[in-house]
């Protein structure tokens, strides 16, 4: 995890020094590739005023715990005092299988008031006691803009399953993200076809936590031309094709886009073809089956 820009794999060697009284942002990012993280100081509460970029009404917490991908910013007011240094924890849920007994990777640093001062004796934070979400869905955001309205769902049924090639794919609809022979880009510039934002005033953010076994309903509006990725932020789900590439506004795309001489040459040579669809084939459609793996049928 990064806390203001430091830290990465070795929290333990990033200490944090409070001057009494003052209050301080902390920018915190989780840049695991599975792990759940939470975040918290030694009897020290904060304010959570930012998520993803979007600012939010300050809510206070005791710790935050967040998933990968996913930023948060927290105030927090240091306390009147310099007789004592704190420890702060920014620990790793390691365990993501439903039904395991979880386990936490802990990461532990020091909030420093005093060079001389002693550490109050730093919590037991190896159980998953306490873990708690503080309610990243019930934000309400600065900016409170109405949701969008729905034109068009598009739903996903997130799937783990072993498919036709014996190996187990994250799919979504039961495809298996395949890359596509075509850029994306490219098929939306020259063939005819055509993400990422949610209650009452929902704080607008780029991620979101699913936890298992459990559904989510986004709303974005597609208003931002281009070719994103919706994919799980877990590094071997992507892997595992827990990918799905959305096309928002492909007329604009086409239009106003000229692809830079560097783009074409670049396809040249790496034998990719300047035009077609996913498939490589001109127009928009797609022959029926995909080219797999694919998943099994009657077991
Ligand atoms: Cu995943």
């Amino acid at each position: 995890m990064l806390v203001n820009s430091h830290g990465g794999s070795d929290l333990r060697r990033t200490m944090l020094e409070f001057q009494p009284g003052k209050t301080y942002r902390l920018h915190l990012l989780n840049i695991s590739a599975t792990g759940m993280v939470r975040f918290g100081i030694e009897q020290h509460e904060m304010y959570v005023i930012e998520v993803d970029g979007t600012a939010a009404e300050p809510k206070l917490v005791n710790n935050v715990q967040f998933s990968v991908g996913q930023r948060v910013s927290v105030l927090v007011t240091a306390k009147n005092i310099t007789e004592a240094n704190y420890a702060y924890y920014a620990d790793i849920f390691t365990d993501i299988q439903a039904g395991v007994e979880r386990a936490v990777l802990p990461f532990t640093s020091v909030v420093e008031y005093s060079k001389n001062a002693p550490l109050v004796n730093a919590t037991d934070k190896t159980s998953t006691a306490g873990w708690d979400f503080f309610g990243d869905i019930d934000l309400v955001p600065i900016d409170k803009q109405p949701p969008p309205g729905v034109n068009k769902w598009v739903p996903l049924e997130a799937r783990t399953a072993i498919f036709d090639d014996r190996r187990e794919h994250l799919s979504f609809n039961n495809r298996t993200y395949e890359k596509p022979t075509v850029p994306t880009l490219t098929s939306v510039l020259t063939t005819g076809y055509q993400l990422h934002n949610s209650g009452l005033y929902p704080v607008c953010r780029d991620t979101i936590t699913i936890l298992p076994h459990k559904l989510a309903l986004l709303q974005f509006k597609a208003d931002n031309p281009g070719v994103w990725l919706l994919h799980c932020h877990m590094a071997f789900h992507v892997e595992q094709d827990m990918v799905a590439t959305f096309i928002e506004d492909p007329y604009y795309i086409r239009n106003g886009t000229n692809l830079p001489k560097e783009y074409s040459d670049n396809c040249k040579q790496m034998g990719i073809p300047l035009a077609g669809n996913a498939m490589g084939h001109n127009g928009p459609n797609l022959p029926d089956e995909p080219k797999g793996p694919l998943p099994l049928t009657g077991l």
